[in-house]
């Protein structure tokens, strides 16, 4: 973590080993942060880069940063956001990737990264945070030889959001390996059991956690039925996760789930934030949930959250469990 520093301002003018580029497929410069980067390295930029045949949206390549304090000039292509199902958060992570990759490559140990894909290209941009500080995290844990990342941000928006989630100590991650499906169900099996099984008994637990929450059962929910779940890290231990999904203009936000130990963290809130805003971004009305009448606790947590009480539905779950819910939504 400590390895990890954000800072606000131009990154033209760091003094560091590399600073990276939000550059374009041409690499032949463009607005934004590629804009003023050309600009002060001058034009020997524009001429190395001539030469490199530009660059695939997700992929990496180096210069000299000449005229720049930097050494190096780290080009890369960050997806232009559509609607977050081409792959751009696959591609974004990729960016993150292929430069620190590229970082080791060329013996660099210090590197600054700007805000990539969210200006002109569109990101959302707490979206945007949590890839860039995940892939990030991870490759420092791989790859010791790298001895400083800098976020630079330009904007206060993004500033503000990587501050409040480093210092939270809260990590959101997208659930996307195996290994990520793993520890998403044994999530599940403890978190149902501790709160589950005084509501609706161990048997119905079983049932539902062996149907809804296995690896497989998991799997099979984001493979084919466009379920994204998300865990929740809080001092890097999985803690939490939950499960949405889009139908229509609303966000059906299928589960959101913390340990028992680790509730007043405010991850649930965290979670939360990180939904809305998911769900503002994409232009969605609003959010809706269902929740065991019996599950008082929760239903005041919604309340508190801001959402209404849309009144009783009956879902039948199968080999005679029937679960008594309200139905609960919250408005933009
Ligand atoms: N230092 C640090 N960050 C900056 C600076 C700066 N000097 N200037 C802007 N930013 P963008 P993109 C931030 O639009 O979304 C170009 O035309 C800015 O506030 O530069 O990846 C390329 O040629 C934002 O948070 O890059 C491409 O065509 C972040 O840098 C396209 O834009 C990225 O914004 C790439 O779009």
């Amino acid at each position: 973590m400590s390895k990890i520093e954000i800072i606000r301002g131009d990154i033209t003018l760091l003094n560091i080993d590399a600073i990276v580029n939000a550059a374009n497929r041409s690499l032949l410069g463009g607005g934004g942060v590629d804009g003023t980067i050309h600009r002060a390295a001058g034009s020997e930029l524009l001429k190395a880069c001539e030469l490199l045949n530009g660059c695939s949206t997700g992929q990496a390549k180096i210069t000299p940063g000449f005229r720049l304090p930097a050494r190096y000039v780290i080009h890369t292509v960050g997806p232009v956001w559509r609607d977050g199902k081409h792959g751009e958060s696959e591609l974004l992570s990729s960016c993150y990737h292929q430069c620190l990759k590229l970082a080791v490559e060329n013996n660099i140990s210090t590197i600054a990264f700007p805000n990539i894909s969210t200006g002109v290209y569109g990101f959302p941009k707490e979206q945007a945070v949590i890839i860039a500080l995940e892939t990030v995290q991870h490759f420092l844990g791989e790859n010791p030889e790298i001895e400083q990342v800098l976020f630079c941000c330009f904007d206060k928006g993004n500033f503000d959001i990587y501050n409040t989630l480093l210092n939270s100590n809260i990590m959101i991650e997208k659930v996307i390996s195996y290994e990520d499906i793993l520890i998403t169900a044994d999530l599940a099996v403890k978190i149902w059991n501790e709160h589950y099984v005084p509501i609706i008994g161990q048997e119905q637990v079983n049932y539902m956690v062996s149907t809804f929450q296995s690896p497989g059962a998991i799997e099979n929910q984001i493979n084919n039925e466009h379920y994204e779940y998300y865990i929740l890290y809080h001092q890097s231990e999985p803690s939490g996760y939950f499960a949405i999904k889009q139908s229509g203009d609303e966000l059906f936000l299928s589960k959101l789930y913390v340990l028992k130990e680790k509730r007043g963290a405010g991850l649930g809130k965290e979670g939360f934030r990180f939904i809305s805003r998911k769900a503002k971004e994409s232009g969605l009305l609003r959010i809706t949930l269902t929740v065991n009448i019996n599950n008082i606790n929760s239903i005041k947590a919604y309340e508190k959250l801001g959402f209404k009480n849309d009144g009783p539905v009956i879902a039948d779950i199968g080999n005679g469990f029937v679960m008594d819910d309200f139905k609960m939504s919250f408005e933009f």
